[in-house]
């Protein structure tokens, strides 16, 4: 069969994917991000295609509605609360997953036919705090270097990124070239120990917000020690004497570490010429994530370190298009092609290209202040394109009730039921990955192409068609006259060519006469380009600033809540949830919690945990860990209210933002933490999709249907029909086991001699083979030896899965290594784990460490 070339639609890295309409998904061996490799996300993509759960047809209110009449309705609306309450009264809620084309043609709507500048975007969660330490920095929202720099560097210091889970192509272009060079030096500055601490030389367990004193310390080292590049500093570089002033005024205590270990890693970046610094949301995601940019550039900037082989700062930009996003402008405060908002000529370029009837003026709201806007009832009607911020924002609850107050909101998605679309009045059936065709940019400026290589399901539509036949219908269908994402994309680079008189980094012209058909991934302004060695940077002098901050007083909270990301699941799990192979890493919603914490609160292994503050609560397995400092927790972000009943992160994290990016700060909510304890726990598996319905409930997709995790606080009068109503069937062959001893119960509902549900309680956290119940359903298994957790073939339990590729579980791996297989290598040998898309490895490392000690804590 012929395979497509096109792009992975996960992270930032961007890597070629060769597709296959039958499901077949390859590495591009001859794409620049990844040369065939490819992650686990990546590498399950086949099995994330099918129709399950999509939209197919536009929807208003619940009902089926053809294209022409929810447009219709769609275009009246928009346009009648902007003749009634203003442009203003409107907003768009976009995403760094749409493609440039996608993004062009929202923000042209809204910023020069609508005339506001409401479309913000995910982004401002994700990259807004990197943009703004760019544009500070050099004047302009620039990534200096390329990837071949993490290759050339001899010092990788990653800064609060688990590169190993979240960018994990990057991360083995890295982990490849410290094996064949070993001098190479990595350092992971992160408050936990992640998976990417254990390829680091060195952990600097960092107090959360602590970057700023440490890079701060780190400039005033730099100074004490005479590594300032005179030369550089001299001829391109303002502010470094202010800058250094207040560096000497932050308090190394703030970093919250050992003298030793501020040294080891002061005295490594001083004497290490080719450094890069990776950084994302640990950086970015803060109340002083713009300072923290800062802080990492000045010393960049001071050494002269930037833009050349082997150095350099590196933001690792997170979706697939985020970088694309930024280009078009998608953001409240930017122009379009990186032209300034705030700046008069600009917009007037902008307007005569486009030949607008308008221009918006001023800065529109930024994603937190939009959904407060949301909620005060300033805007009247409300866009959601390919986002999910009733999960994703902070303060999810309250965002779920402010869409809730607009009085008029559509949702374009791929999905039918998402926390966010079960809240709009329109529903507009988007195509996805493998049926749309566009572009997207890459974290080192490389555009490249998502072709589709699957015919559009249903009646979706793509994205940058729904939204021009939106225009059209608002009166403005001379500039929205697209054919194909081709003719966006040659406007997108005609009015880069149109306002050259603006001197800036962002230069299309390599794209000019390009064959958008054929595209091969280039990168702007040339291939292999890095910027500012030469120090010519974009502000109105052509110098750059180094920007004096000053550190966050250290906080004392108790719990400080931290979040961030699984390995094998994408944000909201619209599709990575689909596949069996991704679920079992990490079924469950989760609290990181250290064991001096976990003893405290009488929290054991596999209890369940309650953390609760004014926002919101969540309940959340432990999972008791010294990789965790005291007083910390880390919980991930990618379960919803579809998926769980409790394990919504965001109903517990703070509106607050940075208050020059307003980024919100992810990363340090204050909670409170405390046991959760049921009456009984229990995990249920189904050949039928589950929904959550007791206290707390994690579901995820198993190889023969669906599982559930439960808990709840009342013990049920009749467990027949309690099984019977979780597995969400009206009748059934149902067989009771209790045990008077333990009061252990388990279930099993038959249906014509096959096994389609099998539940096990209990009134201590269930032990129990989740494999084995698995591959029961939709077997004639016995059902004594189902409710005995056997398998027909009775099997041993593969414990939980390490390596999502081949489905090799932590038991066989640990029985692989006590029987001699003492090396990553040799139990990819073995039992081929981490032989295909080698995200396990990290975690392979770690297994070994542990397998190897004395009576490890099983
Ligand atoms: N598997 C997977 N990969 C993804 C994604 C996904 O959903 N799943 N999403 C993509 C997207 S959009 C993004 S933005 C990226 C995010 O990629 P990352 O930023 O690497 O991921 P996170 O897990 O959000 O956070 C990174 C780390 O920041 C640390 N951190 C928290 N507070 C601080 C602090 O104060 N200082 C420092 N130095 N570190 C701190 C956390 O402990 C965490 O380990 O991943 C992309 N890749
Ligand atoms: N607590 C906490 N919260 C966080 C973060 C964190 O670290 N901690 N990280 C933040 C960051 S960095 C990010 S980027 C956000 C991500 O958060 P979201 O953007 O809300 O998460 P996704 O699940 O990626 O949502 C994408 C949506 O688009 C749909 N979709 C997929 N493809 C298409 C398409 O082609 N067209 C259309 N129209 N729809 C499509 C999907 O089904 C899904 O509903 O989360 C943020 N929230
Ligand atoms: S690293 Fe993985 S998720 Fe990211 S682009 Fe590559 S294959 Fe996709
Ligand atoms: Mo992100």
């Amino acid at each position: 069969m012929s395979l497509t070339k096109t792009t992975c639609p996960y992270c930032g890295v961007g890597c070629g994917v060769l597709a296959g309409s039958d499901g077949t998904i390859k590495g591009d061996p001859d794409h620049p991000a990844n040369f065939g490799r490819l992650c686990s996300k990546g590498a399950a993509l086949g099995e994330t295609i099918d129709l399950e759960g999509r939209l197919l047809h536009p929807k208003i209110g619940r009902r089926q509605a053809g294209w022409d009449e929810a447009l219709d309705l769609v275009a009246a609306k928009f346009s009648m609360a902007i003749a009634e309450h203003g442009p203003d009264s409107v907003a768009f809620y976009a995403s760094g997953q749409l493609l440039t084309e996608d993004y062009y043609v929202a923000n042209k709507l809204m910023k020069g036919f609508i005339g506001s500048a409401n479309i913000d975007t995910n982004s401002r969660l994700c990259m807004a705090s990197s943009v703004a330490g760019h544009k500070r920095a050099f004047g302009t929202d620039t990534v200096p270097g390329i990837y071949a720099d993490l290759e050339e560097a001899d010092l990788i210091v990653l800064v609060g990124s688990n590169l190993a889970w979240c960018h994990p192509v990057l991360y083995q272009r890295i982990a490849s070239a410290k094996e064949a060079r070993p001098d190479m030096r990595v350092v992971n500055i992160d408050p936990r120990r992640t998976a990417t601490s254990d390829l680091a030389d060195l952990h600097v367990q960092i107090a959360p917000d602590g970057d700023v004193a440490l890079f701060n310390g780190l400039l005033t080292h730099l100074d004490d020690h005479g590594s300032f590049d005179q030369t550089y500093t001299d001829n391109h570089v303002n502010g470094l004497a202010e800058t250094v002033a207040a560096a000497r005024a932050s308090n190394l205590s703030d970093t919250g570490l050992s003298a030793q270990d501020r040294t080891t890693f002061f005295n490594l970046w001083a004497n290490t010429p080719k450094v890069v610094t990776i950084y994302s949301q640990g950086v970015n995601q803060s109340a002083c994530g713009t300072d923290k940019v800062n802080a990492i550039l000045n010393c960049h900037l001071a050494t002269g370190r930037i833009g050349k082989p082997g150095m350099g700062p590196f933001s690792a930009t997170g979706q697939p298009n985020a970088m694309g996003g930024r280009e078009v402008g998608g953001l409240a405060n930017m122009l379009a092609n990186h032209l300034e908002l705030n700046n008069a000529d600009h917009r007037q370029a902008v307007q005569v290209f486009w030949e607008s009837p308008t221009i918006c003026s001023k800065a529109g709201l930024k994603a937190v202040d939009l959904f407060q806007a949301c909620a005060s009832g300033q805007i009247k009607a409300l866009w959601i394109m390919s986002t999910n911020p009733a999960v994703s924002l902070p303060d999810a609850d309250g965002v779920a009730t402010a869409i809730a107050n607009v009085p008029f909101v559509v949702t374009s998605d791929i999905i039918e039921a998402t926390d966010t679309t079960m809240l709009s009045h329109v529903c507009l059936p988007a195509t996805g990955w493998g049926e749309k065709d566009g572009t997207v940019t890459n974290s080192e400026r490389r555009i490249s192409r998502q072709r589709a290589f699957l015919p559009a399901p249903g009646q979706a539509r793509p994205d940058w068609a729904i939204i021009s036949d939106v225009a059209t219908r608002m009166g403005f269908g001379a500039a929205f006259a697209y054919k194909t994402p081709a003719d966006v994309f040659a406007e997108y680079v005609a009015l880069d060519a149109a306002t050259t008189q603006f001197p800036r980094d962002l230069d299309l012209s390599i794209f000019a006469d390009a064959d958008y058909a054929n595209l091969i991934p280039t990168q702007w302004p040339s291939n292999d380009h890095r910027f500012f060695a030469d120090g010519r940077f974009f502000h109105p002098d052509g110098k750059a600033r180094m920007i004096p901050v000053a550190a966050p007083a250290v906080s004392t909270q108790h719990f400080t809540l931290n979040t961030g990301r699984n390995r094998d699941q994408w944000h909201t799990m619209t599709r990575t949830g689909k596949s069996a192979r991704l679920g079992p890493h990490l079924a469950e919603p989760y609290v990181e919690i250290h064991p001096q914490d976990a003893a405290a609160l009488q929290v054991g292994a596999g209890d369940l945990v309650t953390l609760e503050n004014t926002y919101g609560r969540a309940i959340l397995r432990a999972l008791v860990t010294p990789r965790v400092a005291q007083g910390q927790l880390f919980a991930p972000m990618h379960w919803t209210r579809q998926r769980s009943s409790s394990g919504l992160i965001n109903s517990l994290t703070a509106p607050v933002t940075d208050p020059i990016s307003g980024q919100p700060a992810l990363k340090s909510g204050a909670v409170s933490a405390k046991l959760y304890k049921p009456k009984w726990y229990g995990f249920l598996a189904s050949a039928e999709v589950l929904r959550p319905q007791t206290p707390y409930a994690a579901i995820a997709r198993t190889q023969t249907g669906w599982q559930a995790e439960l808990a709840a606080s009342q013990t049920p009068d009749d467990w027949e029909q309690e099984t019977l109503r979780l597995a969400g069937q009206s009748t059934g062959d149902v067989s009771v086991q209790t045990d008077p001893a333990t009061g252990a119960v388990r279930v099993a509902i038959q249906a014509d001699g096959i096994i389609i549900a099998l539940l096990f309680a209990s009134s201590h956290p269930v032990v129990l083979s989740r494999s084995a119940a698995i591959s029961c359903i939709g077997t004639d298994t016995p059902t004594l030896d189902a409710l005995a957790g056997r398998t027909r073939a009775n099997l041993p339990d593969p414990g939980a899965t390490v390596c999502a590729c081949f489905n090799v579980g932590r038991n066989t791996l640990l029985a692989a290594a006590s029987n001699g297989a003492r090396s990553v290598a040799a139990l990819g040998d073995v039992t081929c784990a981490g032989t295909n898309c080698g995200s396990c490895k990290p975690e392979l490392a770690t297994l070994l460490t542990e397998a190897s000690l004395p009576m490890a804590a099983e």
